[in-house]
């Protein structure tokens, strides 16, 4: 067990739904600190290089459109075993296998809208936190 960080990214179906506030509140009291926190609109660049690692994926060109179509929050999150608590907190990738209680099995429409992104080990962590955020933005004594 250790403290970790990890990446959140609140997708354009949640932000346009108005979730931004009920996320936010779930990962609080999940015991998730949220260290940092930014809405913008990603570019379509910014989205590619995100999801790179699915660049050959056939859902590829239609997850870029979606993320960039309107404004996503992105927040760094710290606490005990943050990534898997964060992974468990928002359920599997597609609603209709997601556990009860999960983020995307009450807020997700479909496996692409999927409401909420999560890292999903700590290298990725590391480099999706270094995506948004510097070092200077999460250094807060
Ligand atoms: P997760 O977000 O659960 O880690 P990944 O990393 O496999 O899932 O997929 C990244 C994103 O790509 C998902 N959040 C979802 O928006 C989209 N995606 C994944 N699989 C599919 C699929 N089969 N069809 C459409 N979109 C998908």
């Amino acid at each position: 067990m250790a403290i970790e960080r990890t990446l959140t990214i609140f997708k354009p179906d949640a932000v346009a739904a108005s979730l931004t506030g009920t996320l936010l509140a779930r990962l609080e009291k999940a015991g998730l600190k949220i260290l940092g926190l930014k809405r913008l609109r990603l570019s379509a660049g910014q989205a590619e290089g995100f999801y790179a690692v699915h660049r050959q994926r056939p859902f590829f060109t239609s997850l870029v459109k979606f993320m960039t179509e309107g404004p996503v929050v992105v927040a760094v999150l710290e606490g005990e075993s943050a990534i898997a608590k964060l992974r468990e907190l928002i359920g599997a990738t597609d609603p209709a296998k997601a556990a009860a209680g999960t983020i995307r099995k009450d807020f997700a429409t479909s496996i692409e809208r999927n409401a909420i992104h999560g890292s999903d080990a700590a290298e990725t962590a590391r480099f999706e936190i270094a995506y948004f955020f510097t070092g200077a933005e999460l250094n807060q004594g």
